[in-house]
């Protein structure tokens, strides 16, 4: 008996005394393991007379829970502990003034991001997020892509594991999916832009895995084609910053729009390495559009009956590398910091549309 309260003093004080998990684990395996002191007194048991068993078995198992308890409650202890040390050496004082080196710049997608937003915002746009896995309803569905539509084929989707609650997940392949979330959210009128990353099977040096899109959705009663048309124009003036652009539309196809567009921007490529927009005799492509399906705004709780929208996309990449004359899209993910310094813009010159948005 002395034995058995002296031998758990004993380790109780060793427990107490480790400095890490490590050798807790050790005590541990010394006292509980296989062939730990409990254990081989737990062993012995066996061979006692059924009197010695009845005040032996209690007090050996409670010597076994006792040990147990304090381990555990160590282990815990010592796991803040350890979070506490991470948590404190990695510690940023984030209202630290920003180096004298200046060495930041900010990113081309970024500065594209902000000068979009500021365009669209001054339009009466809002800005509308959503995960990046989505929902294959949202992604696909809901949007009148029916399932054996080819853009849903493996080779274009990354597919995400089946979940157990037979819910599908895609990585989203374009932001069209936040447009369902905020109509199924809001009643109209609608006007939101939805910036963000979007996801396809594709790789070369115009396409990237991961690319960045933004898409506009306005939702009314009285919308047509030129409001579509209007809004459009007034964007690229100001994300171009020339007055004078002249754009031409293309029929297409889309499911999720009837009548779909493919809008082109006049340009002029004869000099190599160079575009000027707004003449010449080339055209560039911008994005897709149209007016939103009628089904897809059933789908979406709002009555096509009453109500009317328009849908465009462009890639936020694309934009940037026209913008700003830059030639491959990968370099955009690459974290080359020589060629962050070359494309990057001043961390502190936040684009508007009175204070310029690329100056
Ligand atoms: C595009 C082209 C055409 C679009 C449609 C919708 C929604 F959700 F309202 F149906 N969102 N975005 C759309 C339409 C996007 O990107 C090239």
């Amino acid at each position: 008996m002395s034995d058995i309260s002296s031998l758990q003093s004993d380790i109780l004080a060793q427990v107490s005394a480790v400095g890490d998990e490590a050798a807790l684990e050790a005590v541990r395996v010394a006292a509980l393991g296989k062939k730990g002191s409990i254990s081989e007194l737990m062993k012995t048991l066996g061979a006692m007379s059924p009197e010695e068993r009845k005040t032996q078995g209690p007090l050996l198992n409670g010597l076994r829970d006792a040990v147990t308890e304090a381990i555990a409650a160590r282990k815990s202890s010592l796991g803040d502990a350890a979070l506490e040390a991470r948590l404190a050496s990695e510690k940023i004082d984030v209202t630290l003034p920003p180096r004298a080196e200046g060495k930041g710049s900010v990113h081309p997608i970024s500065q594209v991001l902000e000068e979009i937003t500021a365009i669209f915002a001054d339009l009466g746009f809002a800005v509308a997020e959503g995960p990046d896995v989505e929902f294959d309803d949202y992604n696909f569905t809901k949007l009148n892509v029916p399932p054996d539509h080819p853009a849903r084929q493996m080779q274009d989707t990354f597919y995400v594991a089946a979940q157990a609650d037979g819910t599908s997940h895609v990585l989203r392949t374009h932001t069209s999916p936040v447009q369902v979330r905020t109509m199924l959210n809001q009643k109209p009128p609608i006007r939101v832009i939805s910036p963000g990353r979007a996801y396809r099977v594709d790789s070369d040096a115009t396409h990237s895995p991961m690319f960045h899109q933004v898409e506009a959705l306005v939702v009314d009663e009285g919308i047509h084609l030129g409001h579509l048309k209007w809004t459009v124009e007034e964007f690229c003036k100001a994300f171009f910053e020339i007055d004078k652009i002249e754009l031409r539309a293309r029929p297409s196809f889309f499911p999720f729009t009837e009548p779909s567009l493919e809008w082109d921007m006049r340009c002029d490529r004869s000099v190599p390495g160079q575009i000027k927009f707004g003449q010449g005799d080339d055209w560039l492509e911008l994005g897709g559009s149209g007016m939103v399906h009628p089904r897809v705004l059933a789908n979406c709780g709002i009555d096509p009956a009453r109500y009317q929208g328009f849908a465009f996309g462009f890639g936020l990449d694309r934009m940037a590398m026209l913008k700003y004359a830059i030639p491959d899209i990968r370099s955009f993910f690459e974290s080359d910091l020589r060629w962050l310094k070359h494309y990057g813009f001043a961390a502190l010159d936040i684009p508007t549309l009175d204070g310029g948005l690329s100056k």
